[in-house]
């Protein structure tokens, strides 16, 4: 029996400084107007897709970013997008800076911010919450950088880990859905705890700049889409998932993201890819039963998996230096 949805990246052009919230939703309810027309049933959303990607702005006083936070989701300012989502029955996936007033680890209820997406339902209901783990960047100005990227100074380590929930969306009763988030997609064991939990589609929203801004070295422009590809299709083949990762592309203020946005299926391959680095729609028939051919063989975790060999994954946060080999004394 077939287990089709049809999934969509809707990727947003720029989105600058000045523009207000209002301009973003207005953008956002626009293609899922395109969604609906094209008998979409989710579409994903870019990572922090409210507002500029402000982490390449120092703010000296942190309070002065919390205008980019939303404090409560839905809000006055995105309730159209749930509004619109509800009227055609289509479930989205939006990424936005999350600020909560949330105990700590030491119980302490304090002022909290993470880059944070939901998974909204078709009726509106918010199905799975997480927040971003692999923070990219620095927390301090960085005068060697040529743009800044302090998403390490604006947000906590997510809290949440890497959930996966089984829920309605589109004509079927049921889908493993799972999210990352930008950097995460370049982390296998982030992969690897959502394919573990059997997850079937990954929504992932990316802010990702087309040039390399850390003075770190030289790195061919070519090759950022082509790390972004490579991280996506291989988390896909090796957790027998699909994947749909979009883009906010284009210049923001000066600042170029690449776009590239991609759906991505359970044997690595790219099936839809974004031309512009604009607000484009792209769409794709994702047929879940697809999973079912790497997990029930190559990657079977039950059958093929050593954990008793991995221990340096969880148990190491560093590399260590390796053994060196010693010429053994002739006998
Ligand atoms: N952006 C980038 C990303 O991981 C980056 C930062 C780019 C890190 C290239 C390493 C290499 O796609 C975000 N927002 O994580």
């Amino acid at each position: 029996m077939s287990r089709l949805i049809t999934a969509a990246a809707a990727q947003l052009g720029p989105i600058q400084r000045a523009e207000p919230r209002s301009s973003a939703v207005g953008r956002m309810v626009r293609l899922l107007e395109r969604a609906h027309r094209r008998g979409v049933e989710l579409v994903v959303f870019p990572e922090l897709a409210l507002t500029t990607f402000f982490p390449r702005h120092y703010h000296e006083d942190i309070s002065h970013a919390d205008k980019w936070f939303e404090t409560a989701m839905p809000s006055a300012e995105t309730a159209p997008l749930f509004d619109a989502a509800r009227r055609y029955g289509i479930g989205f996936h939006l990424g936005y800076a999350e600020m909560a007033q949330e105990a700590d680890e030491t119980g302490a209820v304090r002022n909290r911010r993470f880059n944070t997406s939901v998974l909204v339902g078709p009726e509106g209901d918010v199905l799975l919450k997480y927040r971003k783990m692999h923070l990219p960047g620095h927390a301090e100005y960085d005068t060697r950088r040529k743009v800044q990227h302090l998403e390490k100074r604006y947000f906590e380590v997510g809290n949440l880990g890497f959930p996966v929930i089984r829920a309605p969306m589109g004509g079927l009763d049921g889908i493993n859905m799972g999210m990352l988030i930008c950097n995460d997609r370049r982390w296998p064991e982030a992969w690897r705890v959502l394919g573990l939990q059997s997850v079937e589609l990954v929504a992932l929203g990316y802010n990702t700049p087309s040039l390399n801004m850390e003075a770190g070295g030289f790195e061919a422009h070519h090759l950022r889409v082509f790390h972004s590809h490579l991280s996506i299709q291989a988390g896909c083949y090796q957790n027998s998932c699909f994947a749909v990762a979009t883009a906010k592309a284009g210049i923001e203020d000066g600042n170029e993201l690449f776009g590239h946005s991609i759906i991505v299926n359970p044997q690595g391959e790219i099936i839809a890819m974004a031309g512009s680095w604009d607000d484009e729609l792209i769409a794709a028939d994702c047929e879940l039963d697809m999973c079912m051919l790497g997990r029930t063989t190559v990657f079977a975790f039950d059958r093929h998996r050593r954990p008793e060999a991995y221990g340096r994954i969880t148990g190491q946060v560093g590399a260590v230096e390796p053994e060196v080999w010693q010429k053994s004394a002739p006998r």
